[in-house]
């Protein structure tokens, strides 16, 4: 079983007060802390390692393309991806999408052609495919959801025909905790000749991804939800797709040859890496990923299971409190409204007690007008979480429910 309280240690975050008391972190959903291995490893990039990659032939570029190839490598094996140059470094989920977006719809999109997406989509995987649509003529069609925060699988099949060019679905929602069934919805979509495209943002640092096993064609995640840096994203993508589909930027890097009347392109990845990328963030991300690792996933997922069960018995318990999102998959995201209350007072009363949790739309308006809400309160739980935080936030949430 793994063992929080030891891996606190490791969290330097985790060891200060805020307004007076010891930290409870739960917006992990937005974003992780980082362990030291991560910390350390960026200050020792930044103090000895600083060189541009790729280019140089000198000791330290050589050496920063080494390692940054061994983050690919490590991308590689953590998600099974079949080739390293499957794994594009991009600036996040939202940059890894956009990407995709923007080059499928350059190359496959045409009007009358149809992209579904779910209700329940962060909105930078909406938003891309609105842009694209609007200039190709393309079409979106959504898939609807059920009152507890489940996809109706029976009309997400009525949706898919041999217009649907792809189809873009969340694995795990950032604002429901639905975890949903991309397998089966991947091998439905591959019938009827469409690509899948996985927003794994939520799912990354919480359950094992094997993109093979999955058998996607393109999947994003964020580094910084993952314990490593921000500003570091991936895309994995078939290979075959990644060569078919043009660049998305042009710079350096990404060229074969350049003359003012014609350039040609680098191969994979390269292709689409123009410009010099967060070199320190991509290394020090192979240490977060060596860390989750460690860990081991199923274990991570068995021991957020039991926070997220723990805690929603327990919010369940106090009257007048209701969770949005209870479908039977869920990650360790626990959306609430409370009546009478604001959800910005909520999360502004658990400020002022040092416990952080998100309160807002979530990025997911659509799904705010689903559930007939303006916003929620968000808690979402990690490795480092222990049901005795959940205890104090059960407490505190009682106490801010007598004073709103
Ligand atoms: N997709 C999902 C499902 C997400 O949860 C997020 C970020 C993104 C995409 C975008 O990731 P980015 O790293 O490119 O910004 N979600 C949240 C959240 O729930 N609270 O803050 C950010």
């Amino acid at each position: 079983m793994l063992n929080s309280k030891e891996l606190r240690k490791d969290f330097p975050a985790l060891n200060q007060l805020v307004h007076k008391h010891p930290l409870i972190y739960f917006d992990n959903a937005a974003s992780t802390l980082k362990p030291l291995t991560v910390i350390n490893r960026l200050q020792q990039h930044y103090s000895y390692e600083t060189a541009n990659i790729h280019r140089g032939v000198h000791f330290l570029s050589e050496q920063g393309t080494v390692f940054y190839e061994e983050t690919r490598q490590k991308v590689k094996e953590f998600i099974n991806a079949g080739h390293g140059h499957e794994i594009i470094f991009t600036k996040g989920t939202t940059e890894s999408i956009n990407l995709v977006a923007q080059c499928f719809a350059e190359k496959f999109l045409q009007a009358g052609d149809e992209i579904i997406l779910s209700h329940m989509e962060h909105h930078s995987n909406i938003v891309p495919w609105q842009m694209v649509a609007e200039k190709t003529g393309a079409l979106i069609k959504v898939i609807p959801i059920d009152d507890a925060g489940e996809l109706i699988l029976h009309e997400y099949t009525k949706l898919l025909s041999e217009k649907t060019k792809i189809v873009s679905v969340v694995h795990s929602s950032n604002t429901l905790g639905t975890i949903n069934p991309i397998k089966e919805m991947i091998r439905s979509a591959h019938l009827v000749g469409a690509k899948f495209m996985v927003d794994a943002a939520q799912s990354i640092a919480h359950m094992p991804i094997d993109v093979q096993d999955l058998d996607c064609d393109f999947l994003a995640f964020s580094s910084h939800k993952i314990y490593g840096p921000t500003g570091v994203g991936v895309l994995y993508g078939k290979e075959a797709l990644l060569n078919a589909l043009p660049p998305y930027q042009g710079g350096g890097d990404m060229i074969d040859r350049v003359t003012f009347e014609k350039t040609t392109y680098n191969d994979l990845p390269h292709k689409f890496e123009a410009g010099t990328p967060h070199i320190a963030g991509v290394i020090a991300l192979k240490n977060a990923l060596e860390y989750v690792a460690d860990l081991g996933l199923n274990e991570i997922l068995r021991y957020e299971d039991q926070l997220l069960a723990y805690a929603t018995a327990e919010i369940s318990k106090i009257s007048g409190l209701q969770i949005i999102g209870t479908g039977k998959k869920k990650s360790a995201v626990i959306s609430f409204v409370m009546q009478g209350a604001h959800p910005h007072d909520i999360g502004t009363l658990l400020d002022q007690q040092g416990i952080a949790i998100r309160t807002g739309h979530h990025c997911t308006q659509p799904l705010m007008e689903r559930f007939n809400v303006p916003a929620t309160a968000r808690a979402s739980f990690t490795i480092y979480n222990t049901t005795e935080e959940i205890d104090q936030f059960i407490q505190a949430l009682k106490k801010i429910k007598d004073i709103l």
